[in-house]
């Protein structure tokens, strides 16, 4: 067990702890912030969070399978050199383990344990106008009092299990790919079902298949996916990273997806059908989310993108020997890039496998669990030991709103969120004064590279407090206007992409029944985002009111046509 607070004083169930800021989670968001408040402003913080270690949704999602899709040597914090020097990441794509041991190193370089309460979930957090405070609530019965509010919580942290009619009644077991179990699952010579063949089921799919006797899985909608060619990295490349992370971090910060390479320049229809296919193959070499980068056009234009799709549906084909298999695979029903991108390793060779079948819930739905297995609409059952829900999650506002949070006059947050988020820059909610989201719904977070999105959160909202303490500015709050021009801005955004043409995607929040069907990241970029950001700061917290100082006036809000910035920024991460 890690150890609790020892700097402040300690909590007992009545009594109430008082603090600068309160930091909800203790991934990447969580503990880069508690860095920051406490070490760079000097504040009295604590991150309080449901895990008994860091990590986050690497504490949760174990599944097997299961790493990052972000290269490694870009999935790192960029704000200590030091830091940057020593660690060393072993394979391009890092597994859940190594990110988990990386998170613990940076907690225990920074001395950041000692203030984390593990072990902790907030069930409720109230903000009191009178006091200026927030009052917040755990489920053990901790209450604290702060005047700063930072959720960390993540985008992906609260799963989504379809309410199969049944499912209790499964006489085997059910696993949530993102509340995997920490000793493991055993499949050897166990009977498999896996729903879901999104990002997350198409890593797990060949580990699992690889150990279970019979391995089905339950395909929905048809997935592309690009080889991940994963690899240990020489140690060639080990002294690039150490020597040139200046540059690195140069390019993560300038790319509008925070990934450690430049999207070309390039159109599709710039070149001839063979070059295309030269481009097309040489970049499915390089694998993963590179591929993505091979033209630029591709997130833009239908017809571009048909030919990126065309690409992948033939090399699913000449892969995957049966052909019914196949056709079910490449039945595609959106443009690439527009749901999640997966990348893999050995997903569409799985089908090859004897043990292995894959069986279309699209055209015959999943009616029920039963006590043996999976039935179909047609009746059909798959009699199954185990199966593993790969189902997603309720993203976004899900971990959020599963927080009882409560703004001025008792208005709840989701009661403002009935119809869909409504943020200003994905940062703040009107009626939510000195409450932060980072990378809440309407900031660029799992279209980027999600630590160099996080590290900009994490660093404005450092900036951003420290200038209220430093100018005795007693509550930052946006405005229902400054949320109103944001979501125009952010539709916008998302309509200037193909993401559109798949509103069936969580982007979309449709994985999830009832939630109301609003496009919530940012596709506009995190380079513009981030001098949006930065322009909102600079001059004088445009789009907030900022209340304690006699004589500042809210400052005018930029009209939203200056967020696009003309368009010189090329669009949406991946
Ligand atoms: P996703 O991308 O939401 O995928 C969930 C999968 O589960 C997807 O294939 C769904 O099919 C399927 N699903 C969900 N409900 C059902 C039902 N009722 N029946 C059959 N199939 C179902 O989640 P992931 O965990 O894979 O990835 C989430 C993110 O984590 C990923 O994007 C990365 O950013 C990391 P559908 O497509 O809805 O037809």
């Amino acid at each position: 067990m890690p150890e609790g607070p020892t700097n402040q004083s300690s909590t007992s169930k009545s009594a109430v702890t008082e603090l600068d800021a309160l930091v909800i989670g203790a991934g990447f968001s969580g503990l880069y912030q508690l860095l920051c408040l406490r070490d760079r402003l000097g504040m009295n913080v604590r991150v309080v969070e449901a895990g008994d270690g860091v990590g986050g949704t690497w504490y949760w999602n174990r599944y097997p399978g299961a790493r990052c899709d972000s290269e490694s040597h870009s999935y790192s914090y960029y704000f200590s050199k030091e830091l940057l020097e020593e660690w060393e990441w072993s394979e391009r794509y890092p597994q859940h383990p190594e990110i988990v041991r990386y998170l613990n190193y940076v907690a225990d370089k920074f001395d950041l344990k000692r203030d984390i309460q593990f072990e902790t979930r907030v069930t409720a957090a109230r903000y009191d106008a009178e006091a200026n405070k927030w009052n917040i609530e755990t489920e053990g019965g901790d209450r604290f009092r702060v005047t700063y509010l930072v959720t960390a919580v993540g985008c992906l942290s609260s799963t989504n299990t379809p309410k199969f009619p049944g499912l209790e009644s499964f006489k085997g077991k059910v696993y949530h790919t993102g509340q995997w179990p920490h000793d493991g699952v055993d499949f050897t010579g166990k009977r498999v079902g896996q729903i879901g063949t999104g990002s997350t089921g198409i890593q797990a799919a060949p580990v699992i298949a690889a150990q279970a006797k019979e391995h089905k899985i339950f395909q929905r909608t048809a997935n592309y996916s690009v080889p991940a060619n994963n690899h240990p990295l020489s140690d060639e490349f080990k002294k690039y990273v150490k020597e040139n992370h200046e540059e690195i971090r140069e390019i993560i910060q300038s790319t509008p997806n925070g990934h450690p390479f430049r999207i070309s320049d390039r159109n599709v229809f710039d070149v001839d059908d063979a070059e295309r296919a030269k481009i097309y193959e040489e970049f499915w070499d390089v694998g993963g989310l590179r591929f993505r980068a091979s033209f630029q056009d591709i997130v833009f234009d239908k017809k571009a993108n048909d030919t990126a799709a065309e690409f992948i549906k033939n090399k699913i084909r000449s892969i995957v020997k049966d052909p019914k298999t196949a056709a079910l695979l490449t039945d595609i029903d959106h443009p690439y890039s527009t749901k999640r991108p997966p990348i893999d390793t050995g997903y569409f060779e799985t089908f090859n496998r004897d043990n292995v079948e894959l069986v279309d819930v699209k055209t015959n739905p999943i009616k029920e669990i039963t006590p043996n297995g999976v039935m179909l609409e047609n009746g059909e059952e798959y009699e199954l030991d185990i199966i593993v829900l790969a189902t997603g999650f309720d993203a976004m506002t899900g971990p959020l709103l599963n927080i009882d949070i409560q703004g001025r006059d008792g208005l709840p947050l989701r009661e403002v969120w009935d119809g869909g988020p409504k943020t200003y820059l994905g940062l703040q909610v009107a009626g939510f004064p000195n409450m932060f989201t980072i990378t809440g719904p309407g900031s660029p977070s799992v279209l980027c590279n999600m630590p160099v999105a996080i590290e900009q959160h994490v660093e404005w909202v450092t900036d951003c407090i420290s200038d209220l303490r430093e100018q005795g500015i007693a509550t930052i709050e946006t405005t229902e206007d400054s949320m109103e021009k944001w979501r125009v801005h952010v539709n916008e955004a998302a309509h200037a992409t193909l993401m559109p043409f798949a509103r069936g995607t969580w982007y979309w929040g449709a994985n999830v029944p009832g939630k109301p069907r609003v496009f919530m990241p940012y596709a506009g970029g995190m380079t513009r985002y981030r001098l949006i950001c930065k322009n909102v700061r600079e001059n004088g917290y445009e789009g907030f009111k900022l209340s304690g100082v006699a004589d500042a006036p809210p400052p005018a809000f930029i009209p939203a046509g200056d967020f696009t910035l003309a368009a010189t920024v090329p669009g949406p991460g991946v």
